[in-house]
Parts: C-alpha cells; structure tokens; sequence
C-alpha cells in the first residue's frame, strides 16, 4: 500500500555536520586514523551505492547532512581546544556533530563542547577496550583514557559500554569508580535492553567489531559483533541520538578497503539516526 503524502505526518529532521577528526598522535600501538576522515567520505559518497539509510532517509541527498570539513590541527600542539570549539561551533548552528576519527582521544574535546549543549546527556560506547585507563604509558591523554577524563570531568551523567572484551583488574576498578554500565562482548544479548532517557551521544570505535569484518584497525580483537549486530543495537536502542563518533579506523591495516565501507556504513546509518527524532 503506497503512503500519500496527505498520510504521512511531516518529520522533523535536524541537521546533521560531519566534521573530520585527523589526529592520532594519542594512539599507544599505531598510527594511522588520522588519515580516515577522507577514506570514510569516499566511501559515503562513492556512486557505488546510494545514499539512503535502511530506515529510509535520503542521507545524501535529502539535504539534512553537510560537510563541516576537518579541524585544522597542529598534531604537536594543543589538539583539544580546537576539536572543542569545532564541535561547539556545529552545534552552535544548530546541527548535530558526527565526527569522523581520529583515534579515541578526540572523543574528549568533543564532549567538553556537547555537555555545554546537553545539561542531561548519556553515553552509549561500542568498543572492544573500555578506554578507561587513568593513564596508558604515562600519558593521561592517551586514546586508552578518555572515558576516564570524561567521567571525572562529569561529561555524561550516564556511560553505557558494549562490546568490551579486554577488561582488567585496573579497568574493572575504574568501571566501578565511575559507576559504568559494562556489557561485555559475553553479554552482547544485553545490549538489546538498553534505553536511555536523556539525550544521547553515540562514540562507535570500529574495533568494537570482530576483525574479520573490520580489519582496518590498530588493535584487532577477534571474537567481536558483526556490522548487522553494531547497526541493530544504533538503529534500535530507544532514546535521542544528538551527536556522535566513529573513530579508530586505520586506513594503512585496511589493505582490501573493506573497512572503509563498514565504516561509512555505520557513518550512513549513525547519521540517519541522528536526522530522526526517534529510533
Ligand atoms: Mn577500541
């Protein structure tokens, strides 16, 4: 049966910016996200396929996503102010940030600049590392740590992380330090459980999924989710998606492409999610 237009209440769909992220100077193993950003929007755009999202939104071409462009960064300086007024300056249009990695320290400035924003804000993390050490090789602003700067700095009043599968004693600490809702890798049927309440910022590291489907990363951990279980848990968990990341994909691991597209995949669906007021 076709929808008449009369039939279908007019959405309101809000402004999605992407904005690169090309830093990796925080990377502990190696480097190589800096370089993503243009990978994952040649593949978004790529003629390969078309532009609309499996819940039916014209991504590319509906005119709701722009291009903000990539931060101008000084990989030797300081790399946080920046990210953080880039990201204060999308939101400040009007638009809701996706932003594109850049390994997992950036998440950090960007939600310094989304908690101004969002006075009541949760985090869902897929990931298989927690990134919450207090400090990776003496460095507090590792990409191991971030969710421990987030959480002191009271960034999120909720952290809920899926996909872990590489906890310690130290990170179990830390874990419960903060108060985070772990749901491991052993637990993934969890994650269909999850709601939130308040808005929600979405940080997607693509070594949340199992390597055989991303191999593109600087730390492989087998034994992760498939793209189907990753986009199922973004396109069904209930609340409002207001910003996000996909970061931690290394284009020099990537030598059939392959994670480019997984990442624009995601990028294409998280973008969808966050046009749409609701899942
Ligand atoms: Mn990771």
């Amino acid at each position: 049966m076709s929808r008449s237009a009369a039939e279908t209440p007019p959405v309101r769909m809000h402004s999605v910016a992407l904005l690169g992220i090309p830093y990796d100077a925080a990377s502990s193993f190696l480097r190589g996200p800096a370089a993503a950003p243009p990978v994952i929007r040649a593949a978004l755009l790529s003629d390969s396929t078309n532009g609309w999202s499996e819940s039916g939104i014209d991504v590319r071409g509906g005119g709701a996503l722009r291009d903000a462009g990539d931060v101008a960064l000084d990989q030797g300086s300081d790399v946080r102010a920046p990210i953080e007024s880039a990201v204060q300056s999308i939101l400040g249009s009007g638009a809701r940030p996706l932003c594109l990695g850049g390994d997992h320290s950036v998440t950090y400035p960007v939600l310094r600049a989304v908690r101004r924003q969002y006075p009541r804000l949760s985090l869902l993390h897929l990931d298989a590392h927690s990134d919450l050490y207090d400090a990776f090789e003496g460095d507090r602003l590792s990409h191991a740590c971030p969710f421990a700067r987030i959480m002191e700095e009271r960034l999120a009043d909720r952290l809920v992380q899926v996909g872990i599968r590489t906890m310690n004693p130290h990170l179990e600490a830390q874990a419960d330090r903060f108060g985070v809702e772990v749901i491991t890798m052993d637990d993934w049927d969890d994650a269909s459980e999850i709601s939130f309440d308040t808005p929600v910022y979405v940080s997607v590291d693509i070594d949340v999924l199992d390597p055989a489907f991303a191999p593109g990363v600087s730390h492989r951990e087998p034994g992760g989710p498939s793209v189907r279980d990753v986009l199922r848990v973004l396109r069904r968990t209930p609340g409002d998606f207001i910003g996000g990341d996909v970061v931690e994909f290394n284009p020099a691991q990537d030598p059939t492409g392959v994670t480019a597209w997984v990442a624009a995949k995601i990028v294409r669906e998280l973008a969808a999610r966050l046009m749409t007021a609701t899942p």
